[in-house]
């Protein structure tokens, strides 16, 4: 009867672990893929139109319109390319000066990545260069020199949650699959992303779902396996001897590895 027991509760926590890591999968799933229509809407109105059919309130409204369809992320945000020479006219242009992502006026630098249009619930990153922040720069850097979708590792997002941030890149020309990557780079027109609020989306995510209380969910990027990096929960005291489920996740970007991990609660 014992033994029945346990693996009945076993055989409940690997099928709670599974649900949870098939929907934030799916729900990441979505989300990307919208973010990727936002890119070519940005690319279709912006560049192949002159002048451009697309200014920040047009962005705004159908951002805002069209949220539910990236369940999991807080907002979308367009940065501009643009290099050194052309800053003063840009500046000129926009009526305002390029910032740091610490709100002071941008040093000079090879080339910057000011948000030009936001979702409203990101209007905090308008006019600041994307690439003043290391995990925000790294993305844009390899977004565009690959020309897919990006991943940053887990980190404090601007909101103070804990996220990582999505990017694609947004070229002038139509580039070929195998273009490489130098004229990847010299055709870049921009950055379309958003930022995963994990730590606010996925718990409201997991609290609609039966069985919540008895469950610890943690979500680690485990691209480096000896150093895994929390993306959701709070850390799990060492030598926990609880037993564990562990599920692979997989949210598109090939260059990460993440996993989820669940536990019961200790009843006390
Ligand atoms: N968006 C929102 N909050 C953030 C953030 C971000 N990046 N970075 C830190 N906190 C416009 O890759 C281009 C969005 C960056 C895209």
């Amino acid at each position: 009867i014992r033994r029945t027991a346990i693996s009945k509760a076993e055989e409940g926590l690997v099928s709670m672990c599974e649900e949870r890591a098939r929907m934030l999968q799916d729900q990441f799933a979505v989300s990307v893929n919208h973010v990727h229509a936002l890119a070519i809407l940005v690319a279709t109105f912006h560049y192949e139109k002159h002048p451009p059919a697309l200014d920040q309130d047009t962005f705004a409204d159908y951002a805002a319109r069209t949220s539910f369809e990236r369940p999991l992320l807080s907002g979308v945000a367009y940065a501009l390319r643009v290099v050194h020479a052309d800053r003063e006219s840009f500046e000129r242009q926009q009526g305002w000066i390029i910032k740091t992502m610490k709100h002071e006026p941008s040093p000079v630098q090879d080339e910057y990545a000011p948000v030009i249009y936001s979702q409203e619930t990101v209007s905090y990153i308008e006019g600041l260069d994307m690439m003043s922040g290391e995990e925000d720069r790294e993305n844009i850097l390899r977004s565009r020199a690959s020309g897919k979708a990006v991943l940053t590792r887990p980190f404090r997002l601007m909101s103070n949650h804990l996220g990582v941030v999505l990017t694609f890149p947004v070229y002038l020309d139509d580039l070929t699959a195998d273009a490489k990557e130098e004229d990847r780079v010299k055709a870049t027109a921009g950055y379309l992303g958003g930022a995963f609020d994990v730590e606010s989306l996925v718990e409201n995510l997991l609290r609609q779902l039966a069985g919540n209380q008895e469950l610890v969910v943690n979500v680690y990027d485990v691209t480096n396996n000896s150093n895994p990096l929390l993306m959701y929960g709070s850390e799990v005291p060492l030598g926990n001897p609880s037993p564990s489920h562990i599920c692979m996740l997989d949210f598109g970007d090939p260059c990460r590895k993440h996993h989820m991990i669940c536990r019961y609660r200790n009843k006390p």
